[in-house]
């Protein structure tokens, strides 16, 4: 960070008289803090990197500013995290390199992919599921937010998952391959935007993984599907799913006042928690901001899981999915509650956990506070120990404008962004707890630095987590201009990379992604265990052998099956005739890691790839005759563009 930067950060103070002070007094902080300050950072980052576990200091200690504290990463060097990110209405989910923000995969999830063949091949769209014509249900999808599957309450690399809320669905992808393995469609929802899973079993001790994904309804939907009745917003509800985290099938579904944004787990599975800024149960902006406080609810899993076994649940329309009440009006009683709603102020986006597990860090959005409410407050509400929800808050310091996400160090300081202050706020969870006991003296907020612009979410390395290590937070930021060079009115997206290990908050650089991204997370590179070359017998129609490889017909089905091994196709020619249906399988034979085939088939609007080791098939009509180009599209070999041959269709 220059300066400059600096100096514009302090002086831009007119939303918050105290910002100045608190800055002189952070500079202080920041040189007293045990070498952690500004010039400590700066003096590493002048070091070559050295070899380090990802999260240790080469002395083997969590690190500080060790290796690439500059944020750049040098040719043939590896990052230390992986930055596991949403893609917005891409539909998609990428993985980036932290500290570098170098692009290093595109997951296609929920849109078409030529490249791999997502939503082409037949693998592929037995899992996105197709229509009659055979031709994917969904194209689109507008992905938020990416979370990962849990063990001893930190990554343990199986799985990730990503919301739809676009066609409501929930997709999962698994860590060894990276690709996505499962979706299910959510029924009676619409606007499926918050997402988490939990992190261990409140039911049985042993289980201390993830067994289940939340997901949240953030639009009111009426609950009757026909008929005049969908005008009338009292037939609205939103409704609160949760989705068995292995096999992926709907175990139950809550129908809650207002509705449901953003959410966490705590770290004990005995609550799941969403913002609501539509507690007024609007359908117009003006009603959806009328109400002075929204809320934040809570789900007592332990209960709901009780009223499902106990059959206390309906059913809506066609789906067999069970749908349990967890209105205010049907759970006063806090001793048998299925939900506990904490009024926090007006329209809140985003709720976060601490690392320790013991607050619920909830953003105001139109508010420019942070309510922090207490772990074991809520579950001594539940308890009836508490009259009041409200009595679950210990803190709400005002922290800036439009507030939005918040993650964590691990050493119980809360970053913020600030949509509309284009800022991030560094603020400490205890003082903020001291000050609203009535410790005037309080300094909540430790530092702020602009970001380019209006930040989204914020998301720190393994915040998510007990693992919480306080090395980066990445701004996810909504608006680029004049940050790239201009390329016409699609603008990309300002990613920036914060190092947050000392006093003071560096911006360490920019690196740009695709539009748009909301929540990411930064995971530990040595969490992820990824294979790079698959099992043949990981597919039951894979073309093993000569044997195997060749031309079968069925009355006017024909199976093609064709294995490559760089620079060829096992086969340099087949004929069909015109209305066959033609199904292709193509089994990678190349053992050599990095080494995939494409699959292009001229003017018949295929293209596919096939990993070393991997089968993969597409099925299509020959309705047009003639002599067509099959050929490998991805660069495999010398002699790359001479792996092709021909399909002739005979009239
Ligand atoms: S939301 Cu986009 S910035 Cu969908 Cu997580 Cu907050
Ligand atoms: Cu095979 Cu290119
Ligand atoms: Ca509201």
């Amino acid at each position: 960070m220059s300066d400059k930067q600096q100096q514009t950060t302090a002086d831009e103070t007119p939303a918050e008289p105290g910002r100045r002070k608190f800055l002189g007094s952070a500079a202080v902080v920041g040189l007293a803090g045990a070498g952690l300050g500004l010039a400590a950072c700066n003096k590493e980052a002048d070091k070559a990197p050295a070899a380090v576990v990802p999260g240790k200091d080469a002395a083997g200690k969590t690190a500080v500013a060790g290796a690439h504290a500059s944020g750049e990463v040098k040719p043939g060097q590896l990052d230390d995290y992986y930055i596991m990110s949403s893609g917005g209405h891409s539909g998609e989910v990428r993985i980036y390199g932290a500290p570098s923000g170098r692009t290093i995969k595109r997951i296609p999830v929920f849109n078409i992919d030529p490249m791999v063949g997502w939503g082409i091949t037949n693998e592929s769209k037995k899992i996105i599921g197709v229509k009659p014509d055979g031709n994917p249900k969904y194209r689109t999808g507008d992905t938020h937010h990416v979370h990962g599957s849990y063990t001893d309450g930190t990554y343990d690399g199986k799985y990730f998952w990503t919301n739809d809320k676009l066609n409501n669905r929930l997709a999962r992808i698994r860590g060894d391959y990276m690709e996505c393995d499962k979706i299910t469609e959510i029924p009676n929802v619409q606007g499926f935007h918050g997402m988490f899973p939990d992190k261990c079993d409140p039911l049985d001790a042993k289980i201390n993984h993830t067994t289940r994904v939340f997901c949240g309804g953030e639009f009111n939907t009426p609950f009757v599907t026909r008929g005049p009745g969908v005008r009338d917003i009292k037939n609205y509800a939103s409704l609160a799913t949760c989705v068995d985290a292995e096999t992926m099938e709907i175990r139950w579904q809550l129908k809650l006042d207002g509705n449901m944004d953003l959410c966490a787990t705590s770290y004990d599975g005995k609550l799941a928690a969403f913002n609501q800024y539509n507690s007024e149960n609007g359908v117009i902006l003006g009603d959806m901001m009328s109400a002075e406080r929204d809320g934040c609810v809570f789900l007592n899993i332990e209960r709901i899981e009780a009223a499902l076994k106990a059959g206390k649940f309906v059913t809506l329309g066609d789906s067999k999915v069970p749908v349990i009440d967890g209105t205010k009006a049907a759970n006063a009683d806090p001793k048998t509650a299925l939900t506990c709603y904490v009024p926090v102020p007006k329209n809140p986006h985003g709720v976060n956990i601490t690392p320790d597990g013991k607050y619920f860090v909830c953003a105001g959005k139109l508010s420019p506070t942070a309510t922090v409410i207490a772990h074991e407050l809520v579950l001594k509400w539940f308890d009836g120990g508490l009259k009041e929800p409200r009595e679950t808050v210990v803190a709400e310091p005002e922290i800036g404008l439009g507030p939005l996400h918040t993650g964590f160090d691990g050493h119980g300081n809360a970053y913020t962004s600030l949509f509309l202050d284009s800022q991030v706020v560094k603020w400490n969870i205890d003082k903020a707890i001291a000050q609203f006991k009535g410790d005037k003296q309080a300094q909540v907020v430790l530092d702020r630095i602009d970001v380019h612009y209006q930040p989204g979410h914020g998301y720190t390395s393994m915040g998510e987590t007990r693992e919480a290590d306080g090395r980066y937070f990445n701004s996810g930021n909504k608006f680029s201009k004049d940050r790239f060079l201009p390329v016409g009115p699609l603008h990309v997206e300002a990613e920036q990379l914060i190092d947050i290990t000392g006093a003071k908050m560096v911006l360490l650089h920019d690196h740009t992604a695709y539009p748009e991204p909301h929540d990411a997370i930064i995971v530990r590179r040595d969490k992820i265990k990824t294979k790079q070359i698959y099992t043949m017998d990981e597919f039951p129609h894979a073309v093993k052998d000569a044997n195997a490889a060749g031309v079968e017909r069925k009355g006017n089905k024909v199976t093609v099956r064709l294995m490559g091994v760089a620079p060829n196709f096992s086969m340099n020619e087949f004929t069909v005739k015109k209305g066959d249906e033609v199904t292709i399988i193509l089994t990678n034979h190349d053992k050599v890691e990095d080494l995939a085939h494409g699959f292009g088939l001229e003017q018949y609007d295929i293209n596919f790839i096939v990993n070393p080791q991997q089968t993969a098939s597409v099925t299509f009509k020959a309705d047009k005759p003639g002599m067509f180009w099959y050929y490998c599209t991805h660069f495999c070999h010398a002699l790359h563009l001479e792996m092709r041959g021909r399909m002739i269709v005979e009239a």
